[in-house]
């Protein structure tokens, strides 16, 4: 069965950073094998993301104008069976938008497709706490149902900040893994180990 993998998170929390470190992990150093795929959900008309994860190898398709948790539901679909069909990779890599609720993309697709899929929400650890106060509903169902939940930019703050980050993330969703990380420098290979590892999550 192929393995996706939503990434989501508010905008700007650092996706594109951690994808980028999170194919290198699954895909070595022969991107252009296919073995890895990357889906990117824009809802602007302009992606400057994509064209970075093509430059360092990887094939990406890009889906504009639309949630792919909402108006654009059915095109995720057939772009997912599309890319199953034509390039059978081993894993695919979906980057949704900054807007969208990744758990209901994942919903949606395992109930068109055979596939094992798991949520990894990314946060920005520095906007969190004030991101939480003042978008409470949206932020709860864009973390609801992640397996993983990777704290990010934690070089951008200090330790009391990083404890109320953690302790907030509870009160959203208290049966994640959370881990701290800073996409900007490297990556634990453990932490990808982590998420691959929730793809087959019975919690969800
Ligand atoms: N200081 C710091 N900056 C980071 C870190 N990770 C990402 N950034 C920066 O945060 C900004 C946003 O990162 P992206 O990876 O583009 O975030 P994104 O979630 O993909 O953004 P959208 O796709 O627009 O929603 C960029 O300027 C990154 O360089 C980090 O760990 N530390
Ligand atoms: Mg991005």
């Amino acid at each position: 069965m192929k393995k996706t993998i939503i990434l989501g998170g508010f905008l700007g929390s650092g996706k594109t950073t951690a994808l980028l470190q999170f194919a290198h992990y699954l895909a070595g150093e022969n991107p252009q094998e296919n073995k890895v795929m990357i889906i990117e959900n824009e809802i602007g008309e302009v992606s400057i993301d994509d064209k970075m994860i093509q430059s360092e190898g990887y094939s990406v398709k890009t889906m504009f104008s639309g949630c792919a948790c909402c108006t654009i539901k059915g095109q995720v679909e057939i772009h997912v069976r599309d890319l199953i069909k034509n390039y059978d990779p081993e894993y695919i890599i979906f980057e949704a938008s900054g807007v969208a609720f990744p758990d209901i993309i994942r919903r949606n697709l395992i109930e068109a497709l055979d596939i094992d899929c798991t949520v990894c929400c990314i946060v920005d650890a520095k906007r969190w706490l004030r991101l939480a106060a003042a978008m409470e509903t949206m932020i709860r169902d864009q973390i609801n149902g992640a397996d993983t939940i990777l704290i990010n930019k934690t070089d951008l703050i200090d330790e009391i900040t990083h404890i109320n980050v953690q302790n907030s993330l509870k009160r959203f969703n208290d049966t994640a893994e959370v881990i701290s990380i800073s996409a900007a420098k490297t990556i634990h290979h453990s932490v990808w180990e982590k998420v691959v590892g929730n793809v087959n999550c019975l919690a969800r």
